[in-house]
């Protein structure tokens, strides 16, 4: 294992000065550090977008980097194909590999790209090597070189990092007094939506949470697919539009793709209410700040078409908005500023039983006819 200050010192020395990327808690370390330096760090919305980031940043002069989970290649792949290879512009770009090299021994969500992830890096011509996690500050240094010989012919170079090869750092953590707790909402989440309603809940914390403290049949716990939750409820909620969809992400969920706020805004279904749970940060992989803190939710909603979008500070305000979103015609947001969560993580809903066999009971529920009040 090298420091994560050998990590971003080695770098630095070689003149990459700014990075992006979306947060996976194997650079915990590397993200805490470099947030601490205005600039150094752009927390991306999503993958693809931190790769144009780094494209224009590598345009202007700069030498970028990136750090992103291998569940985000997918959405890295456009660009990193018809932007940075076809312009030849050179992005070094470090992917942690989920579900590698034994998946049974990571989250089912990364059993089909860990195994395929240097494939996938083979099949496009993207040259790569693997970080192992005993690597020691020589052997990155061996890696760097490597890689700098790809970038100097304007090619990509990608280091793919096993866990535990990078250092972590601690971030410090102050509780938020002013906030609501993620568990009370989304009991009331779970309660509002009653018998007949859908319930879908955002990767992370978000699902593993809801599965901890109401789980029901007509809960969708999402595991990956990150930043599509509002998706699978506006098609949820289209499916049969008697039945109420609530979807629930956090707010690095939410923002990863916002445009679908404007697609469901332009679909307008009457029965889906949507609530994002803003804690500032991405929480599930370490607590690294997303870019929520300048964005207000409610008021992106709202121009977007949806028929009512409100800020949530208190219980009452939830308790409220809860009620008349699921009497009034849709679709609804509220943004809920709640706190950092206390104690040991919940285990994920996989826990209990494989995706497939989840997905069936959800489908099931969803499917069911019979009269809905
Ligand atoms: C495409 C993709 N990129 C990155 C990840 C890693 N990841 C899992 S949960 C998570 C953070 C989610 O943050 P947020 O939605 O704000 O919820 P919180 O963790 O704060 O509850 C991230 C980045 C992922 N699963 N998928």
């Amino acid at each position: 294992m090298i420091s994560a200050a050998e990590f971003c010192a080695e770098l630095d020395e070689r003149g990459f000065t700014v990075a992006s990327g979306v947060p996976c808690s194997y650079f915990g370390g590397p993200i805490a550090l470099l947030g601490s330096g205005a600039g150094r760090y752009i927390p991306a919305a999503n993958e693809g977008a931190a790769l144009a980031i780094a494209a224009g940043a590598a345009l202007a002069g700069g030498r970028p980097y990136l750090m992103l989970q291998n569940s985000g290649l997918g959405n890295l792949v456009n660009p990193l194909t018809s932007l940075t290879m076809t312009y030849r512009i050179p992005v070094l770009a470090f992917v942690s590999l989920r579900g590698w090299p034994d998946p049974a021994h990571d989250e089912p969500q990364h059993a089909v790209m860990g195994p395929a992830t240097h494939a996938l890096l083979d099949t496009l011509g993207v040259h790569h090597d693997t970080m192992r996690a005993d690597v020691e500050p020589s052997g990155f240094r061996s890696l760097l070189d490597a890689a700098q010989r790809e970038l100097a012919v304007g090619r990509p170079a990608f280091i793919l990092v096993e866990k535990g090869a990078v250092g972590s750092v601690a971030l410090p953590s102050a509780p938020d007094n002013d906030a609501l707790s993620s568990a009370e909402v989304l009991r009331a989440a779970a309660q509002a939506a009653g018998e007949p309603g859908l319930l879908v809940a955002s990767t992370g914390y978000t699902a593993r949470e809801l599965f901890a403290v109401a789980d029901r049949p007509g809960n969708f716990y999402m595991q990956g697919s990150m930043g599509h939750a509002a998706a699978i409820g506006l098609g949820l909620a289209q499916g049969d539009p008697d039945r109420p969809v609530i979807v629930v992400e956090g707010d690095g969920s939410a923002l990863m793709h916002l445009g679908t706020l404007s697609v469901i805004g332009h679909q307008a279904p009457a029965n889906l209410v949507h609530l994002v749970l803003d804690n500032g940060i991405h929480e599930s992989t370490g607590g690294q700040p997303s870019t929520s803190a300048t964005t207000d939710f409610a008021a992106v909603a709202a121009a977007v078409g949806y028929r009512t979008a409100v800020n949530c500070h208190a219980a009452g305000d939830l308790e409220r908005f809860l009620q008349t979103a699921l009497s009034a015609p849709g679709p609804h947001l509220a943004a809920i500023r709640t706190g950092r969560r206390i104690g040991q993580a919940p285990p994920r809903a996989t826990s209990s039983a494989a995706p497939d066999v989840l997905a069936t009971r959800f489908a099931t529920t969803a499917q069911r006819k019979g009269p809905i009040p």
